[in-house]
């Protein structure tokens, strides 16, 4: 089992020094509006931007600037809590992928319990702005919670840590923001990992370059599990990817047109490991939530996270990380 890591960022309060934020000094003008239904909480910008979260899961499935979708979600998923939504944000919390035998999180299901749990919803803090003129830069904040005592029994058995989570949706004009809050609620230390599970929605992921990921080491899940350092500039996907890069240096990746045309830029924040991922044509049709059958030619996974070896928290300590999305769309 790979040696426990300090987070990078380790506090014993909520807040943390120089957390960027996208929202902006409040000023009176149009309010944005969040309306909560059918376990679905909505949020909308004056500027008609929008973001649809799920209580199940905290799961992002709808973010649209200027009319356009950025998300990517399966015709075939589940939005009633029947499984993972196959698509969307999915939060992926206490473990990354099939959790080691060997390890505390070892009886987790794939990618851990936080995205087929039911959130609750914390409530939200805006702002306006008077520049609503010039497109403003309102935003709103929507909170959602997940602690020890709202799994279910099987997750608590399998994980039977004290911990907290608070996972924060800032909405801003083209701009979304989604962090996720750790803390070790408990008496004994445990160990994590986290990561935002995000599809992105393309027009052709044969016309896709994955920039900011040049000369960074990477896990290659498709080819051997080997470790090997990215020699391309821009990525180009041309079959099945399943990549963990770690450690990236700089803080954005983004995929842009093969011919440069800017499509999301995705920052990190606090944490430093991206997955790349793309089932392609045989895992697509494998997959029956995955649908239609050339789904995979319309999104890619750029999948920010803290997944190289565990984070490990102390009693009252708190991790957070997450990520701040610019769309061109
Ligand atoms: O993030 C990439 C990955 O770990 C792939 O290996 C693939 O398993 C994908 O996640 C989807 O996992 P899921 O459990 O949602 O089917």
């Amino acid at each position: 089992m790979e040696r426990a890591k300090k987070p990078s960022m380790v506090s014993t309060g909520l807040d943390r020094a120089n957390r960027p934020s996208i929202l902006s000094p409040s000023i009176t003008g149009p309010q944005p509006t969040v309306s909560i239904e059918g376990g679905k909480v909505t949020a909308m910008l004056p500027t008609g931007d929008s973001v649809e979260v799920l209580l199940y899961g905290a799961t992002v499935i709808s973010w649209k600037n200027n009319g356009k979708e950025n998300i990517f979600v399966s015709e075939a998923a589940k939005l009633d809590g029947s499984k993972p939504v196959r698509g969307g944000i999915p939060v992926v919390f206490p473990a990354f992928g099939p959790p080691p035998k060997d390890h505390a999180t070892g009886a987790l299901p794939q990618h851990g319990f936080a995205r087929n749990s039911t959130w609750e919803y914390l409530g939200k803090s805006s702002s306006e702005s008077g520049a609503l003129s010039k497109g403003g830069d309102d935003s709103v904040k929507l909170d959602f919670g997940l602690s020890s005592s709202n799994i279910s029994v099987d997750h608590k058995k399998a994980w039977p840590y004290d911990f907290g989570l608070v996972y924060s949706v800032t909405l801003g004009k083209d701009g979304l923001q989604t962090m996720l809050n750790v803390r070790n609620e408990g008496k004994e230390a445990f160990e994590f990992q986290m990561l935002l599970h995000s599809y992105w929605t393309v027009d052709d992921i044969t016309k896709v370059a994955i920039n900011g990921l040049g000369s960074t080491t990477y896990t290659d899940k498709v080819l051997d599990g080997g470790e090997h350092t990215e020699s391309q500039t821009g990525l180009k996907i041309t079959g099945e990817v399943d990549r963990v890069y770690k450690s990236i240096k700089q803080d954005t990746t983004s995929i842009s047109s093969i011919d440069g045309k800017p499509r999301l830029d995705v920052t990190r924040d606090n944490i430093s490991d991206t997955v790349i991922w793309n089932p392609w044509i045989a895992k697509t049709k494998a997959m029956a939530d995955l649908r239609p059958e050339d789904s995979y030619k319309h999104f890619v996974c750029v999948e920010v996270g803290s997944v190289d070896g565990w984070q490990k928290l102390e009693p009252g300590e708190t991790f957070e990380g997450g990520q701040i999305l610019k769309s061109h769309l």
